[in-house]
């Protein structure tokens, strides 16, 4: 524990909840309250000095509420009005365990009622419905025969954190950040006297209420129980004061209901009627706001049927357990170097529903693996320590052990955890034992948001940590959720969408694990010189070198995969590299047949040395070469998403195209950082036509620690490249070329396509992306095109944008599905495998099928297309 109190004692920020915060009181009489009861020298949490804005500002001067004086600093989050705001969440904190009025969250459905102070007086409100004696109380009645008291109450908009819902999907409602959530004393009558007046019958359930503002659909009213209006222990009343100030315009002036440990949209501001009723409110706003439906109903099904919004079982009344990260505030910094404070000590509050306490708040630096207690201070409590006068009203919490109110915590962490860790997150548990999720429930409204509240930790490189909040209301920098979101995370990866190191997609198309396969044939004894290979460097009859052997690849020009130019294009060459790069076992078992025999010493060393030999070619018009490896610098990276980088290589000139076309594919070799070679096949994403660079898209596979798999090791060995080093480029290569206005080449031989279906998994969206683009970015071509694209994850998708664009622009040239195997609920569209039914809905009218995905993909589009009666010769497989 002295390490603690060490850390208190080093920490240098201020103290924001010493009690009392503020000895200057406002103007008024409250001073004389104060001194009435100074036998009773118990110190009570008082609000901060309130200076109440006076000027309308210019902001507002065109809006209905241009009589409405308000802070500048209050964040508004439904453009200029209505008034909808939050102040910053630090601001908000600092001002202790009372917020004044000015800075206190609003949530205004619409304009606010403009109410004259002479008008005050007279001010009704109404009681009606199943009473026996229906009356109307002016404002007076109401101040004057009726018990006072003042209460300090927590009052919590339900949509409070759900800006960390929409980020992960929109719902129907704003992006309120942490701070929809304010505490001040109110002063009025217990809402249970008042109706004690109008005698409510036996068969009168609920309490209907209704405000003086008119909105779109009707006045704003809900409902609550009337049985938790008559408990006076919940503490529902009517309030006209708030921190011993008549109510603002903002706040519901000149008088509203305020209801303890339930969401802020049940405490009816502007208050005229109150209606007892044996059903809930039929108000609109009753109806359709302040629920939470099933995580299942989308927007769309919500929409559709009425039933999931007369459910009163979705209704939101009790406030649920949560909680949050103040300090350390969004992009705060702490440099490591020598005056770095041994601890940080992390701040925030807390709150539950239903008036209980919070009993529990807990940190971890380990992801929720373990975790450790933090202080919790519940300044509410020194009220009831305390009987006395306060605004005009009896000071009511003596008797009561409820909670109405926020609390702080907070915990010293040491510095040098903090540096070991990625994210800090927080979660409260409350006296019945509920404790904050780990995970979102996401609903239509997006409300009661209560996950862990988590910040992350980046390391900068100049030696500092800087904290990232998951959101910000409007203003930059915006946290880890839109950090996150941009890199491709999924935020249900179980890691809040941080990348998780050694993940592993498992629908990707790993390279296979090479045996040693024999591939030369015994009986093949034959020494070959040089000379015999050079004379076989052509077409019809081309020898080819994998580690030392000659080949024949005569007899098999025709049944190839990759084509007869694959074959052509290794006439009279070593290509050992790209051979054992891009074959399966099954390939190499193939091989003694092909298999001649063996290059003499001499002519192995001939041969390397002309592949050696410096080019020296006067420069070409197009960079790749089929025949030789052309020689290329890496120049960019960019980042896509936390696995998939686009790189860029510079050309020979800047004048110069690739060379490839529409529909082929490249290789490249580089050496990884053990020395070995590695070759494989790739489609850029620029077009031909951009000069001087070339641009590829690559997803990195990593390795995964967890399940021991292996990553990719071209896309590692890439992904560890440094800028400025040279790999090396080869091709074109392939059988098949787009030639545009659906005329196409297939090992060779002219033919046209109507109507093509591309179907693709993963990276295979590159080739066919390639062929998509040249259709749908000539007017001219009228091919129409059907691409079916399966991955596992939406983050997963490649060129996503890409696609919607073509898509926008070409909507009856082209149809787009993309399928998921592991969505996340926010996902609306299909989900599963490429299967048979997805293939068959492609199927309508195509003539040509291209296909490019993981091994396992391919192999089964094959047996569905096969099994569709769809020919070989109008399959094409990348
Ligand atoms: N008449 C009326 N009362 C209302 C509202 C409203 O728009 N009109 N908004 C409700 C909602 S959703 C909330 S969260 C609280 C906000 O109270 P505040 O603006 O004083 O913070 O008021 C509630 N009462
Ligand atoms: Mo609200």
């Amino acid at each position: 524990m002295s390490t603690v109190t060490t850390a208190r004692q080093a920490e240098p920020g201020k103290q924001s909840h010493v009690f009392p915060p503020s000895p200057p009181q406002s103007e008024k009489a409250e001073s004389e309250t104060m001194s009435t009861t100074e036998e009773d020298d118990v110190e009570i949490p008082l609000p901060p000095p309130s200076e109440p804005p006076t000027k309308v500002l210019d902001i507002d001067a065109n809006t209905p509420d241009n009589h409405v004086p308000r802070d500048p600093r209050m964040i508004r989050l439904t453009g200029v009005h209505p008034f909808n705001t939050e102040a910053p969440l630090t601001t908000l904190y600092d001002q202790g365990f009372l917020t004044p009025p000015k800075l206190f969250y609003v949530r205004n459905h619409g304009h606010v009622p403009q109410v004259l102070d002479h008008e005050i007086p007279s001010w009704k409100v109404s009681i009606e419905g199943l009473v026996e004696n229906p009356i109307t109380l002016t404002f007076t009645q109401i101040l004057e025969e009726f018990e006072q008291v003042t209460i300090p109450i927590t009052m919590v908009c339900a949509g409070n954190r759900r800006k960390e819902q929409n980020m992960v999907r929109k719902s129907q409602g704003f992006s309120w950040g942490a701070a929809a959530l304010s505490t001040s004393l109110w002063t009025g009558p217990m809402l249970a006297d008042v109706i004690e007046r109008a005698k409510p019958m036996k068969k009168a359930q609920f309490l209907c209420m209704e405000g003086a503002d008119q909105l779109p659909n009707g006045k704003y009213g809900t409902s609550i129980r009337l049985s938790w209006v008559q408990n006076r222990e919940r503490g529902i009343m009517l309030a006209h004061k708030q921190n011993g100030e008549p109510l603002t315009p903002d706040h519901g002036r000149p008088i509203r209901v305020v209801i303890p440990g339930q969401i802020g949209g049940r405490s009816v501001k502007w208050l005229t009627r109150i209606i007892l009723s044996d059903k809930p409110s039929d108000n609109w706003y009753h109806k359709y706001d302040n629920r939470v439906l099933p995580t299942m109903v989308t927007p769309e099904m919500s929409k559709k049927d009425d039933k999931w919004w007369n459910d009163e079982r979705y209704a939101i009344y009790d406030l649920s357990v949560n909680s949050a990260i103040v300090y350390p505030q969004n992009d705060e910094t702490l440099s490591l170097g020598e005056t770095c404070p041994e601890f940080y000590r992390f701040r925030g509050y807390a709150y539950s529903g239903g008036m209980r306490r919070i009993t529990r708040v807990e940190l971890s630096l380990d992801k929720g693996n373990t975790w450790e207690l933090a202080d919790i201070d519940y300044p509410e409590d020194r009220y009831r320590e305390t009987e006395r006068e306060l605004y005009g009203g009896r000071l009511d919490m003596a008797s009561r052990d409820v909670c109405y109110c926020w609390c702080f915590w907070q915990l010293p962490i040491a510095v040098n955890r903090l540096v070991n860790a990625e994210d800090v997150v927080l979660r409260a548990m409350d006296e019945s034992m509920t404790i904050q999720p780990r995970d979102m429930y996401w609903s239509v409204l997006g409300m009661m948001h209560n996950a862990w509240f988590r910040i992350a930790i980046r390391k900068d490189s100049d030696g500092m940590l800087r904290f990232e909040h998951p959101t910000v209301p409007m203003a930059q920098p915006k946290g880890w959720m839109d950090r996150v979101k941009k890199e491709g995370g999924d935020f249900a990866n179980g890691n809040w969408g941080e990348k998780v190191k050694g993940q592993v997609d498992d629908s990707a198309e790993m390279p296979e694990p090479v045996k040693k396969v024999k591939m030369t044939n015994d009986e093949a004894k034959r020494i070959i010189e040089i000379e015999e290979l050079r004379a076989h460097d052509n077409k019809d009859e081309p020898w080819f070198v994998v580690s030392g052997e000659v080949y024949d690849g005569t007899p098999f020009l025709k049944e190839h995969p990759g084509g007869a130019v694959s074959i052509i294009s290794a006439a009279g060459q070593d290509v050992t590299d790209e051979f054992v790069g891009i074959h399966s076992e099954s390939a190499c078992e193939m091989m003694p047949k092909y298999h001649i025999g063996t290059l003499s010493p001499a002519a192995r060393e001939a041969l390397l040395n002309s592949s050696l030999a410096p080019d020296t070619s006067a420069p070409t018009e197009t960079f790749l070469n089929p025949r030789a490896w052309r020689p290329s610098t890496f120049i960019a990276k960019k980042q896509v998403s936390w696995d998939s980088r686009i790189f860029t290589f510079a050309l020979d000139s800047e004048t110069q195209r690739l060379g490839l076309p529409v529909g082929q594919h490249l290789m490249i070799r580089l050496k990884d950082a053990n020395g070995k070679t590695i070759v494989r096949p790739y489609t850029p994403l620029s077009t031909d036509a951009k000069k001087g660079v070339v641009d590829i898209l690559i997803k990195v596979y990593f390795d995964d620690e967890k399940t021991g798999t292996k990553g990719g090791e071209m896309t590692l060995a890439l992904d560890a490249l440094p800028l400025g080093q040279k790999l090396e480029f080869k091709g074109p290569l392939g059988k098949f070329t787009y030639l545009g206005g659906g005329q196409f080449s297939l090992d060779g031989n002219p033919r046209t396509a109507k109507s093509m279906a591309m179907v693709c998994g993963g990276s295979g969206i590159t080739p066919i992306f390639a062929v998509l683009r040249a259709v749908m970015e000539d007017p001219q071509d009228p091919t129409t095109c059907f691409v079916l694209d399966g991955n596992r994850q939406e983050a997963d998708i490649l060129c996503r944008e890409e696609l919607d664009e073509l898509h926008k622009a070409n909507p009856s040239k082209m149809q787009l599905v993309h399928t998921l195997t592991a969505p996340t609920h926010s996902w609306t569209g299909r989900t599963g495998r490429i299967d048979k039914g997805l293939v068959e809905e492609a199927a309508k009218g195509t003539d040509l099928w291209l296909v490019c995905g993981p091994p396992g993909m391919e192999k089964s589009v094959r047996e569905i297309l096969t099994g569709m009666g769809v020919q070989a010769e109008n399959m094409v497989f990348f």
